[in-house]
C-alpha cells in the first residue's frame, strides 16, 4: 500500500522495477550461491570444548567467547586447500548463475588485502588475496560475482551502534569515510563484479543517517554504472528501512527475505526480490556440528522454483571449512541439485510468475514474455491427473515432460478452460517438470 504523503529527500528515487539490461540479467539468473567464509570457520561453532548452537559466524559475540582470543584467530587462517576453480566448477554444476561472497562479515575480517585495514588476509599465514582469484574463476565459469559487505564492523575502533556523545559522532564520521574507501577499493580491484550485497545496517548509528546511505548508494552506482544494490543498504531520513516512509522500495530489489519466502504474488508488491536460505536452520558460516533439520535437495529445489514462480531469485548459502573445502554434505547437495537443474533448469532461468492460479500439485513458471509455461510438480496427485485451470479463452496447444521431449502428453479437457494432464503413477524421486505451450482462442 503506497502512501506517498510524506515529502522525503532520501526516500525511493524510482517507482517500479529497474528496466535496464543489467537488472534484466540479474532477474533472469534466478539461482545464486551465497558463501560465508572468514575466520569464524576456524572455531566452527565450538570454543573451549563446548558447542554453541547459535549462528557460527556470530561466535565472537557470544559471552563465552573472549574477544581477544577471537581477534587472534586470523593468525591461524591458512586455507591451503582453497581452489577457486574447483569452487566455481561445483557451483556451475549445481546450476548457480551468480555468487555472493562475504568480503567482510560483522567481525571485520577482510578476505582481501585492504589498504585501509590491518585485519585482513594479508596478515594471515595464507597472505594471498582470496577474492581476486575467486571472482576470476567464477566469471570464467560463466557465473556473476556479487560482494557481501557488512556495515557493522566489530573490529574497527570507530564503529558505533548508536551515537551518544560528540566523540561518538566524530568516530562514526571517520568510520563512514573508511566504509566508502573500502567499497571503492573493492570496485577498483574487482571491476567485473555486478553488485554489492549489504548487511548489518540495522543499528541506530546507520539508520539515523539516511542522507549518508543515500549518497553512498549514488556514489557507488556512479563509479560502476549498472551496479545492483538491494534494499538493505539504505534508510530514509525518518529511519525507515527497505521501504521508505511512503512504502516505496529503496534500492534495486527487496532484500528482506531471509530464511523465509513469500507465499503469494501479492506478498511481493510487484517488486524484484531475492530470498537467501541456509541449509540447516540458521547457520551461515561453517559449523562443525549441524543440528536440527537439514534441508534436502528436493526441499531446496522446491524453494527455488517457488521463488521463480513469484518473480524472485533464490540464493542458497554455503559455509566452507577453514582449510578451503566444502563439507561433504554441501558437496553432495550441490551435486543433487545440479542433477535436477541439468534436466530442468529451463523451468527456472529466465522465468517468472505465470499469471495462473497456484495449483495444489506444485508451481507454474512462465518463460518471460512467451506462451511457454512450466509445471513443476512437487506433489503427484493419487488420481494420476494434474489439474490445469487456464484463464478464459486460453488452451493448451502442446504438452510434454521436460525429460522426454519427444513424447507428447494428451491433456483432457474436463470442463471449460480446465484440463487434466495424466502423469505416470510411480515413485518420483525429484520434482517432475511438464512444459505447456499455451494458445489464445479466437
Ligand atoms: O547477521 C547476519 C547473518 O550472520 C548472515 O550474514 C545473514 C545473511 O543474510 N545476514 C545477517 C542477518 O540478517
Amino acid at each position: 500500500q503506497v502512501k506517498d504523503t510524506i515529502p522525503l529527500q532520501h526516500g525511493a528515487h524510482r517507482i517500479g522495477n529497474r528496466t535496464d539490461a543489467d537488472m534484466q540479467r540479474w532477474r533472469d539468473l534466478r539461482f545464486g550461491q551465497f558463501i560465508h567464509w572468514g575466520v569464524y570457520a576456524i572455531p566452527g561453532g565450538m570454543w573451549d570444548g563446548k558447542v554453541y548452537n547459535g549462528a557460527a559466524e556470530w561466535i565472537r559475540s557470544w559471552k563465552e567467547m573472549p574477544h581477544e582470543a577471537y581477534d587472534q584467530l586470523y593468525k591461524q587462517f591458512n586455507p591451503v586447500k582453497y581452489n577457486p576453480a574447483d569452487w566455481a566448477q561445483q557451483a556451475k554444476n549445481m546450476g548457480a548463475k551468480y555468487m555472493i561472497i562475504t568480503t567482510k562479515h560483522h567481525d571485520g575480517f577482510c578476505l582481501w588485502p585492504s589498504k585501509y585495514a590491518k585485519y585482513t588476509i594479508a596478515n594471515t599465514p595464507y597472505k594471498k588475496d582470496i577474492l581476486g582469484p575467486m571472482v576470476e574463476a567464477y566469471n570464467k565459469a560463466g557465473i556473476d560475482a556479487y560482494l557481501y559487505f557488512s556495515i557493522i564492523d566489530w573490529n574497527h575502533p570507530d564503529w558505533r551502534t548508536s551515537i551518544k556523545s560528540p566523540a561518538d559522532s566524530m568516530a562514526m564520521a571517520r568510520f563512514k569515510v573508511f566504509v566508502k574507501n573500502q567499497l571503492k577499493e573493492l570496485l577498483d580491484r574487482y571491476p567485473t563484479v555486478k553488485g554489492f550485497w549489504f548487511d548489518g545496517t540495522w543499528d541506530e548509528s546507520w539508520k539515523n543517517d539516511g542522507a549518508f546511505s543515500d549518497e553512498l548508494e549514488q556514489y557507488l552506482q556512479q563509479l560502476h554504472p549498472g551496479l545492483i544494490i538491494g534494499s538493505r543498504l539504505r534508510a530514509d531520513e525518518k529511519g525507515a528501512r527497505h521501504f521508505d516512509s511512503n512504502s516505496r522500495l529503496m534500492g534495486d530489489y527487496e532484500q528482506g527475505w531471509e530464511r523465509k519466502l513469500p507465499n503469494t504474488i501479492a506478498d511481493v508488491h510487484g517488486n524484484d526480490w531475492e530470498g537467501v536460505m541456509t541449509v540447516p536452520e540458521n547457520q551461515w558460516g561453517y559449523h562443525q556440528q549441524w543440528f536440527g533439520h537439514v534441508k534436502s535437495a528436493n526441499e531446496l529445489i522446491e524453494m527455488l522454483v517457488k521463488s521463480a514462480s513469484l518473480n524472485g531469485n533464490f540464493v542458497l548459502n554455503f559455509g566452507p571449512k577453514p582449510d578451503g573445502t566444502f563439507r561433504t554434505e554441501e558437496q553432495e547437495l550441490m551435486r543433487n541439485i545440479g542433477r535436477w537443474m541439468q534436466v530442468n533448469g529451463s523451468a527456472v532461468y529466465g522465468t517468472g510468475y505465470a499469471g495462473l492460479e497456484k495449483p495444489d500439485w506444485g508451481y507454474y513458471t512462465r518463460k518471460t514474455g512467451t506462451d511457454t509455461v512450466y509445471m513443476v510438480v512437487c506433489n503427484v496427485p493419487v488420481n494420476g491427473n494434474l489439474r490445469v485451470k487456464l484463464p478464459a479463452k486460453q488452451s493448451i496447444a502442446k504438452a510434454w515432460a521436460l525429460e522426454q521431449p519427444g513424447v507428447a502428453l494428451q491433456p483432457e479437457l474436463v470442463s471449460r478452460d480446465e484440463y487434466f494432464i495424466p502423469v505416470e503413477q510411480k515413485v518420483y524421486t525429484s520434482p517432475l517438470v511438464i512444459v505447456m505451450k499455451l494458445e489464445q482462442q479466437q
